[in-house]
């Protein structure tokens, strides 16, 4: 079985995690730039793409890839937020997006991925109804100046991931934790900006399309005999998953989403108050969105459990330290046979089938799916003869695919996927010590070198089977 022609095969980056130069050239900061001078790494150079963009464009049409996805650093074109605008910035995704034509590339462009400008993020970031109008009209002015480059736009990059790190892990700036009340409030301010910016793109007539990008983690029964395990696994993915589909795909909250909301905010003494009239923008965004993306990476079994809260993030890498214990929810806990990756992620490929599978179900979602990251992180080492032999990243895309394929087989409608990422970039949690990439970089010259996961993918476009 084959992918059809016009199914499209990508890699994704995003600003912050490969650009560098995050405070020049016109740039206003982000939370990240202060939370990280705290710590053992930095954003700068990251993939100094900046200035390699045409090297790495140039890559990827050299393999293939006729698709990439890439982000708006919000405060290269707003250094405030909002206000003043940054010409350097505006001119330097001008130069990015015809470089990209010039290859044969069509970008596919997202407006957050995880930097909201600092002076907005201070002030609440999306707590604070002040960040929602900001978002949209930085969306907007978007729309209208990238009008005739961009055809392909998504509003966020993973609510969820943002919402938890920030207010629940408390692995993000904040880094406040188990605050529930918070974030969920923030995913709510998410959406209606998504919702805004979607019915403000339509209400223009541009000829693009849009649409958002969840992470999307299945969650299973750790004993599927067990009822409460049962119960705890759909409270898990009510929380990370349902709430957001919801929002997205029917423009509401559903009575079960609700509910299980709310218990869980009583337990843990908080609450979630919205304005009816953000439902009425939701409705119709849902309504106007062109597709959805999903970021998959990983699965979770979930079991039940009654004590305190007790989350530890695997940030530095090592295996056999991740806990997510949430009082009213569950415990994410190991299954035997399930191999994971050096952060502890499931390797669960078919995780990706019935997510797939349920979304056009569940939400009888037709528009179509793009799967907008899914990849391996992995620590790695480049040899003297620049080889990197990547094979376990190998086996995991062609499994991921593999279990795709048998969803578009049973009638999934699946527009593309795109491995994170194309070239080694910053990672938020881990610096530079977990890899992604098609491309190996050498961070000390900038130098990229495809790994052997590269030669496999562009025998994967061509010949459009695995
Ligand atoms: C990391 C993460 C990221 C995410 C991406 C999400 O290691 O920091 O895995 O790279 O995958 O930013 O959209």
């Amino acid at each position: 079985m084959k992918f059809n022609s016009d199914f499209v095969f990508g890699a994704a980056t995003a600003a912050y995690q490969c650009e560098g130069e995050t405070r020049t050239h016109g740039k206003g900061k982000v939370a990240w730039d202060d939370y990280l001078e705290k710590g053992s790494f930095q954003a700068d150079k990251a993939s100094d793409f900046y200035h390699q963009y045409p090297v790495d464009l140039h890559l990827a049409k050299q393999f293939g890839i006729k698709a990439l996805r890439i982000s708006i650093a919000w405060s290269r074109i707003f250094p405030d937020g909002e206000g003043e605008i940054n010409q350097e910035g505006v001119d330097f995704y001008h130069h990015v997006f015809r470089q990209c034509h010039k290859e044969g590339i069509e970008p596919y462009v997202t407006l957050h991925h995880f930097d909201t400008p600092l002076a907005l993020h201070e002030r609440g970031d999306f707590l604070n109804r002040e960040t929602i109008d900001a978002f949209v009209k930085y969306a907007n002015f978007c729309f209208e100046e990238y009008k005739d480059e961009v055809s392909y736009w998504f509003t966020f990059n993973e609510v969820w991931p943002i919402a938890t790190n920030q207010y629940i892990e408390g692995v993000f700036p904040p880094c406040i934790t188990y605050d529930i009340s918070k974030a969920v409030a923030s995913m709510h301010g998410m959406m209606v900006a998504h919702a805004k910016a979607v019915n403000i793109f339509k209400s223009h007539g541009y000829k693009g399309k849009i649409g958002i990008i969840h992470s999307l983690e299945t969650k299973y029964p750790y004993d599927p005999t067990n009822s409460d395990d049962i119960r705890a696994a759909k409270k898990d993915d009510i929380l990370a998953n349902q709430f957001l589909l919801d929002a997205t795909l029917l423009g509401s909250y559903s009575e079960e989403t609700l509910q299980t909301i709310h218990e869980l905010l009583d337990l843990n003494h908080g609450s979630f108050h919205y304005d009816k009239r953000d439902i009425a923008e939701m409705k119709e965004a849902a309504n106007q969105i062109d597709y959805l993306g999903m970021n998959y990476y990983q699965s979770h079994f979930v079991r039940y459990y009654d004590g305190e809260n007790e989350i530890v993030h695997n940030g530095t890498g090592e295996k056999g330290t991740k806990k997510f214990k949430l009082k009213g929810v569950g415990e994410r806990v190991m299954k035997e046979g399930i191999p994971t990756t050096d952060w502890d992620w499931l390797i669960y490929p078919k995780g990706m089938y019935d997510m797939l599978m349920r979304i056009s179900k569940q939400y009888a979602f037709t528009k179509g799916i793009y799967i907008t990251e899914n990849g391996l992180g992995k620590k790695e080492s480049i040899d003297d003869d620049h080889v990197v032999d990547d094979e376990s990243r190998i086996d995991y895309i062609a499994k991921h695919l593999t279990w795709l394929l048998k969803a578009i087989q049973e009638g999934v409608y699946v527009k593309g996927y795109f491995v994170w990422s194309l070239m080694d970039v910053f990672s938020w949690s881990n610096g530079y010590n977990k890899r992604y990439g098609l491309f190996y970089t050498d961070y000390p010259t900038q130098k990229r070198y495809p790994k052997a996961s590269a030669y496999w993918y562009k025998r994967v476009i061509r010949n459009r089977e695995i």
